[in-house]
Formats: C-alpha cells, structure tokens, sequence
C-alpha cells in the first residue's frame, strides 16, 4: 500500500464531521425537505439528484453562467411538459438562488432559462411517492367542496357542478371505519388526481383542476368499494 498511515485517519475524522453535525442538528427525516442543487451555467441545467420523494423539495440554485438565468419546474399536462409548478426568476450570473416546491408523485421537468429567454435547456426528473396534485406552497384554488366516506358511500358530490378551469380543493372526510380515498377521473377517462387514503376519522384533501368540460367520473379505489357503491360522476361545464 504506497498511502502513507495517517491518511486514512485523517479520511476518517473529515468523514465523520459532516456525519455528526447531521447527528446533533437534525434528526428528522432527510425526506421533509430534500435540497437539491441546480447549477446552471449558459449552456447547461445540471440537476444533481433526478429520483425524489414526494414532498417539499428545495432546489438551490446557482447561476454559473454569464447571462442571468431563470429556472422553471413544469408538471406535464397531455404529455408536455408545459405547466408551470414553480418559478424563479432574475439569477444573476454568480449568484444563488432557493426555490421551495411541494411535489407530489410523477416525472417533472426542470428549465434553466439562460438570457431568460426560450423553452429553456430542460432536465427530467421523476418523483417517487403518491399522486397528489403538484402544487406550490402558495398554490390557491377557487373554492372548496367536502365528500363524507363512509361504508359504501362516497356523499357530497350528487349536485356538484364546476366550470370548466376551475381549480377544486376536493376534502374527503373519512366517517367510516377503514382506509378510502378519492380518485377523480376527466372526460377522457384519466386520472386528473386523487385525495391519498385516508385513515377512519381523519380528512385529507388535494387541489384538482378540473380543465375540460364533460362528464368526471369519481370513485374509491380500494378494494371493491367502487363496486358497493363508492362512485359517481359530475358535470363540468
Ligand atoms: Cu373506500
């Protein structure tokens, strides 16, 4: 072995710094809120971690370009990568920026925008966890409409009408005694989004967006449920 003894002690002791202070600082899961780091220069959006998890993640951007940049998140809407999730704009050229985005399950893709101009140089990247619509901290909806689960119903949604772009926070208030969801389906017959299961005597919720006219479909997708009754449809206008 040609590496002289006290190296690997000297390895070992910088190896443990970063390993202790994570110890004693913080003993949350890394997963509440990953930072990622984007480096973007004039020619290239470096991502440095493609596979999340679900939830809040930060993206530290830095500008190691010339020109001052900008850098979008786009969800995919009928396949391109066109909705904006979350922007951050005006990265001068050394400098950093932080973009704080909650991300539920499916792929993304992130543009740095160099002379913030153009459809971006773009970078893939996959989201692993549940579906749940992707949406901003600050992401508003039009209004709010509630849907008791119970054993084998799903109630509040017989009169329900939207418009047509109207975004819905859907709550699913859980009165029964095992796990049910809400899965909510577009004329077409994809998925446009779903409230997660929710555990007996809770209420979760998720911002949908109902873009097209036509019939929407709903239904619990555990087990057999939509087949005891847990399901209908709604017009949107
Ligand atoms: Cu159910």
């Amino acid at each position: 072995m040609r590496t002289p003894r006290t190296l690997p002690i000297l390895f070992t002791a910088i190896l443990a710094l970063p390993v202790l202070a994570a110890c004693g600082g913080n003993t949350s899961s890394r997963s509440d809120s990953d930072e990622v780091a984007v480096t973007a220069t004039d020619t290239a959006c470096k991502v440095a971690q493609t596979e999340l998890k679900a939830g809040t993640i930060a993206f530290a951007v830095t500008n190691k370009g010339d020109k001052a940049t900008e850098v979008y998140v786009y969800g995919e809407h009928d396949g391109a990568y066109d909705h904006v999730v979350s922007e951050v704009e005006n990265i001068g050229p050394g400098t950093s920026r932080d973009m704080k985005v909650k991300l539920g399950g499916g792929t993304y893709e992130i543009a740095c925008k160099p002379g913030q101009t153009g459809d971006g140089i773009r970078q893939k990247i996959t989201v692993e966890g549940a579906k749940t619509h992707a949406e901003t901290e600050e992401e508003a909806y039009d209004r709010e409409v509630e849907v008791e689960a119970k054993e084998h119903q799903l109630e509040g949604l017989d009169t329900f009408t939207a418009k047509a772009g109207e975004k819905i926070e859907f709550k699913l208030e859980n009165q029964g005694t095992t796990e049910h969801e809400l899965e909510i389906f577009g004329p077409d017959g994809k998925e446009v989004g779903e409230v997660i299961p929710v555990k007996p005597g809770t209420t979760g919720e998720a911002v949908i967006a109902l873009a097209k006219p036509g019939t929407y479909t709903y239904k619990c997708g555990i087990g057999d449920h939509a087949g005891k009754g847990m399901k209908g449809s709604f017009t949107v206008s």
